[in-house]
């Protein structure tokens, strides 16, 4: 039972979770309307059904207040959690520290062991927006994610880049088993050759 009170096999429950002002309201919002909202901070949650294709269960994606009284209170939102979306603020270098921690802290919560994780680099349209190959090693992903399917995607909640693909992804891995995923971007890699994208992908597993 999730804290929505129910438990309906056609929903699956995502969880967005990241520092406030990472931009988890805007790029709920862009996704679901495509529009750029101006918010305010998140005091609580938001929470929206999103539909992915026909395929696939809809998703309940919880945006959680991310201000530092909040953050004690995202433990409440893990149960039934099936993926873990975790923005990042691309260009904010003084809060990577802040970040780093917080998504350590969620990673270690037994709850969610083994539970698929995209992060979403978002605000790339920004110039001093960081990589993603630099935003892995300040994050520690490799380390911090091994024995859970993850993956970083960089985006825009003002462009709307990487948004669809994002939450694309976290239902690939949600529905995938680990070592298939795996075997997949092996695939991908052996059909196109060796490029350096499929690398990148196969790096950041
Ligand atoms: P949060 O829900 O994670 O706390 P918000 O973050 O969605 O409230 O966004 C925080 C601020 O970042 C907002 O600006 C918002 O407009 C801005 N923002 C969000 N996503 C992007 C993005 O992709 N690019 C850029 N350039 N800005 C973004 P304000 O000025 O209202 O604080
Ligand atoms: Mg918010």
């Amino acid at each position: 039972m999730g804290v929505n009170g129910s438990k309906n096999h056609k929903q699956r429950q995502v969880v967005m979770l990241g520092l406030d002002g990472a931009g988890k309201t805007s790029l709920l919002y862009k996704l679901m309307f495509n529009e750029y909202v101006v918010t305010v901070p998140t005091v609580g949650f938001n929470v929206e059904t999103l539909k992915t294709d026909r395929s696939t269960p809809s998703l309940t994606v919880w945006d959680v207040g991310g201000q530092k009284k909040m953050r004690p209170h995202w433990k409440h939102h893990y149960t039934d959690t099936a993926g873990l979306v975790f923005v990042v603020d691309s260009c904010d270098q003084n809060r990577m520290e802040e970040a780093r921690k917080e998504l350590h802290r969620v990673l270690r919560y037994e709850s969610l062991r083994g539970v698929p994780l995209v992060v979403l680099a978002n605000k790339q349209d920004l110039p001093e927006a960081l990589g993603i190959e630099e935003l892995c090693l300040i994050l520690d992903l490799r380390r911090s994610c091994e024995g859970r399917a993850w993956f970083i995607l960089p985006c825009s909640a003002i462009t709307g880049v990487g948004l669809k693909e994002g939450f694309k992804k976290i239902v690939y891995l949600m529905k995938t088993p680990l070592k298939q995923t795996q075997e997949d971007f092996k695939v991908k890699m052996n059909s196109k050759g060796v490029s350096w994208t499929a690398l990148k992908e196969v790096i950041h597993r």
